[in-house]
């Protein structure tokens, strides 16, 4: 399935007419290795382009991560193109002779389609189209394709495709006259007019809307789960897409969890997972593994992956965790630390943790670990400073407890059981016998003072 017609809801229906009415019938889908469906076509060639303009330096990482992306979402990419500019062109975003040599290397490499990385207008999106006769499509389009590609749980899917059409309401002009020109006029696609454009836009709220209840549903359900098991401490994993957040959760709650994926590709988890991890002297925490973030991460997807999102934003400890041997590392932890912001949690408490040291040269990490004292250096793969990690955790909770006495009848059935769930949720620093009382002076975390209290234990 193409980027273009993967990345639209809408424009499928209207696609799957072309191809039924077509006399070249295409063999039927087959599930490639990452169990995705993947049509038995060659892949899509794909030029990239990165404009970078005087008053953005936001644009100038370089093309990789564009050439990931487009390889994430199942195309090849065949030439890259930049262009430095004072500013966009209103009409097209690259100057004239940039779109002419466009022309030229879409002759050279047989292209498909352009995909550029940053956000086009409408407009602009349409004038590139016309004039390099091609496909063309931007950042957001290709991160909510791979998102759609790899939506594998109900609510993932509900997810993107609310992003999908949020995304694409304003444009559903371009699509219908993109399919216009491309059908050549097929029985059903002729000139479509505004009545059909409005029929559209209205099926479109009434589907926004439905997929709005229902995620309300899902969000609903997962929050009578997470009170179920709120006496828990909760520490969410955070970060770039990447970095190693899957590998980290599977090394420190093995051998108890069953594995989540971990693979070297972009957005590998779309949902969130959540394994116990002991952190020694029999305390718990629970640690929530979340999608990866990326630089200009669309705000349809930041906005529809709200309830994923919500593990981070309910989470009493953050674990932000970097690819230590990135050469994009810097550029990478702002992105991150502006999405925290955008979710209002940077005044949770937190911890940086490199990960991957294993790929740094001893000292390229001796300068690291100098640099960022705080930070805590680790290879999922080799075990490098796990147990350091589970120490930093349990101090950063440590330093979240209240200490508070408390004094339990003898007679009290519970006896037993509230005094090892205090060592699992806290520390007991003293235990007097007086007469027939346990007098206990303990440090246990806010959620569990909150349940005693609930429970009038005192
Ligand atoms: N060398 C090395 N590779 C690692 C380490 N940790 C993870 N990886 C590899 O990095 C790739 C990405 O790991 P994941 O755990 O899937 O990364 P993630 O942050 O969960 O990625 P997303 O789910 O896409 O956000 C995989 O190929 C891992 O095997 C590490 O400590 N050292
Ligand atoms: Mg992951």
């Amino acid at each position: 399935m193409s980027i273009a017609t993967a990345s639209c809801s809408l424009v499928i229906a209207h696609w799957l007419l072309l191809y039924m009415s077509s006399p070249n019938t295409t063999p039927p889908p087959v599930k490639d290795a990452q169990g995705m469906i993947s049509l038995n076509v060659p892949k899509e060639r794909a030029i990239i382009a990165q404009a970078i303009f005087d008053q953005n330096n936001d644009n100038e990482m370089s093309l990789d991560e564009l050439a990931s992306l487009v390889d994430a979402a199942g195309a090849e990419v065949v030439a890259s193109v930049t262009q430095k500019r004072a500013k966009p062109d209103a009409a097209t975003l690259f100057g004239k002779g940039k779109v002419e040599e466009l022309v030229n290397v879409r002759k050279a490499t047989e292209a498909d389609l352009l995909v550029v990385d940053c956000d086009l207008s409408p407009a602009q999106a349409r004038n590139l189209e016309s004039a390099l006769k091609m496909r063309v499509i931007d950042r957001t389009e290709l991160i909510l394709d791979i998102f759609a590609r790899r939506a594998q749980t109900k609510q993932a899917k509900l997810q993107v495709e609310l992003a999908q059409l949020r995304y694409q309401l304003p444009r559903l002009k371009r699509m219908w006259t993109h399919l216009d020109t491309q059908s050549g006029g097929s029985i059903g696609l002729r000139g479509p007019g505004e009545t059909q454009l409005e029929t559209d836009k209205r099926l479109a709220n009434t589907r926004i809307e439905l997929l709005q209840k229902q995620l309300r549903t899902i969000r609903q359900r997962k929050d009578i789960e997470s009170k179920a098991r709120s006496e828990f401490e909760t520490a969410a994993l955070v970060g770039y897409t990447n970095v190693g957040k899957s590998a980290l959760l599977n090394a420190l709650s093995r051998p108890t969890g069953d594995k989540v994926l971990e693979k070297d590709m972009l957005f590998a988890t779309l949902g969130s997972n959540t394994r116990k991890v002991d952190l020694g002297g029999g305390r718990e925490v629970l640690l929530s593994d979340t999608v990866g973030l990326v630089r200009r991460l669309p705000h349809h997807l930041v906005e529809s992956f709200h309830s994923t999102l919500a593990e981070v934003q309910d989470a009493d400890i953050l674990l932000l965790v970097a690819d230590a041997s990135d050469p994009e590392l810097d550029e990478k932890l702002k992105a991150v630390t502006d999405v925290l912001g955008e979710l209002d949690v940077l005044k949770k408490p937190r911890l940086l943790v490199f990960n991957k040291c294993d790929q740094l040269e001893p000292t390229v990490l001796a300068g690291m670990q100098k640099q960022f004292r705080d930070a805590v250096f680790t290879s999922a793969h080799t075990g490098f400073g796990l147990d350091e990690l589970r120490e930093k955790v349990l101090s950063l909770l440590d330093e979240n407890d209240q200490e508070i006495e408390l004094r339990l009848d003898a007679a009290n059935p519970q006896l037993g059981k509230v005094r090892s769930q205090i060592s699992k949720h806290g520390r007991i620093l003293e235990e007097r016998w007086e007469e027939d009382q346990l007098n206990l002076r303990v440090r246990i975390s806010p959620r569990w003072r909150k349940l005693l209290d609930a429970n009038a234990v005192q």
